[in-house]
């Protein structure tokens, strides 16, 4: 069976360094058509493999901090995510810096593709005394969650291996979260109806907040683009802001009560996002 895995993460998370010990010598590195930027693509290593005889491409994304689109970084990263459709996205988080690293794991998450969490500098939480509690994590993501060191060589197989066992499309579907507040959420649903004769459910909420957030990019994935100007001045007047922030704020507020519930300093008083 060949499976396709990609590794999404913001810069700095550790990413290469996870690459590197998923892949090894295999690897082949290139340009992405018609932009500067890197394309680095690896078989996973035999070690890791679940059934023999797989073939498991790992492709590493360029590091973002987002899905939007106003980075060459961001337009790759979404492009490859939204019309390759990757069997698996492995997201790779900074454990140290779970806030800001969380920001696109609301994004990938929307976009309908089984995605797994690898929280990473596990050595560096572990030894400033802090914990994750990672079953909490999982949870309130709707998505599996594993910790790794990829620096100390720690929990990589077991990633590995979650992220292939992913792929096989029958293992069990989480319930997606709700990121948004109510408002937000029951006008999303209107816009998916919007979108259902072209766009595949699991990709429809993915494409509705991009459109509610004017993201016209967005725009030339779609045959028809439906007219949600309606939708988008009664949540404006509702909500007394733009669209684009409304949506930016839910995603923060969501992190800030993930970070209460699911983060304890070592003085055991739970982390504030101030
Ligand atoms: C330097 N634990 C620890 N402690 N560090 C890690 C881990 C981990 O699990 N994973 C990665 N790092 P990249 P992106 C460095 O390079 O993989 C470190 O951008 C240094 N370099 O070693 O490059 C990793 O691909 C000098 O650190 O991230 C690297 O996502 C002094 O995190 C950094 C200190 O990893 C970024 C660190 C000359």
């Amino acid at each position: 069976m060949a499976i396709k895995i990609a590794l999404a993460g913001n810069p700095n998370c550790g990413k290469t360094t996870l690459f590197n010990a998923l892949t090894g010598s295999n690897q082949f590195v290139g340009n992405w058509p018609g932009v500067t930027v890197e394309k680095k693509e690896g078989k996973l290593k035999k070690a890791y493999l679940v059934n023999q005889g797989e073939d498991v491409t790992i492709m590493d994304l360029p590091g973002i901090y987002s899905l939007s689109p106003y980075t060459l970084e961001e337009v790759v990263a979404r492009n490859y995510l939204i019309d390759e459709r990757p069997d698996v996205i492995l997201n790779i988080i900074d454990g140290t810096n779970l806030e800001r690293n969380l920001y696109l794991t609301t994004q990938l998450i929307e976009l309908g593709i089984p995605t797994i969490i690898a929280v990473n500098m596990m050595d560096v939480v572990e030894k400033n005394g802090d914990r994750i509690h990672i079953d909490k994590l999982s949870k309130e993501l709707g998505c599996e969650v594993t910790t790794i060191s990829a620096l100390k060589g720690t929990g990589i197989e077991e990633a590995a291996k979650k992220a292939v066992k992913l792929a096989d499309k029958l293992s069990s579907k989480k319930k997606a979260a709700q990121v948004f507040s109510d408002e937000v959420e029951a006008v999303l649903v209107e816009i998916e109806e919007k979108l259902a004769l072209e766009v595949e459910e699991s990709q429809r909420r993915f494409f509705a907040i991009k459109l509610l957030e004017k993201d016209e990019k967005i725009n030339t994935k779609l045959k028809v683009v439906p007219d949600i100007s309606a939708e988008i001045a009664k949540i404006e007047e509702e909500l007394d802001d733009d669209t684009e922030s409304i949506i930016t704020n839910d995603r923060y507020v969501f992190i800030s009560s993930i970070i209460k519930d699911c983060c304890t300093k070592r003085n055991h008083k739970k982390l504030t996002t101030s």
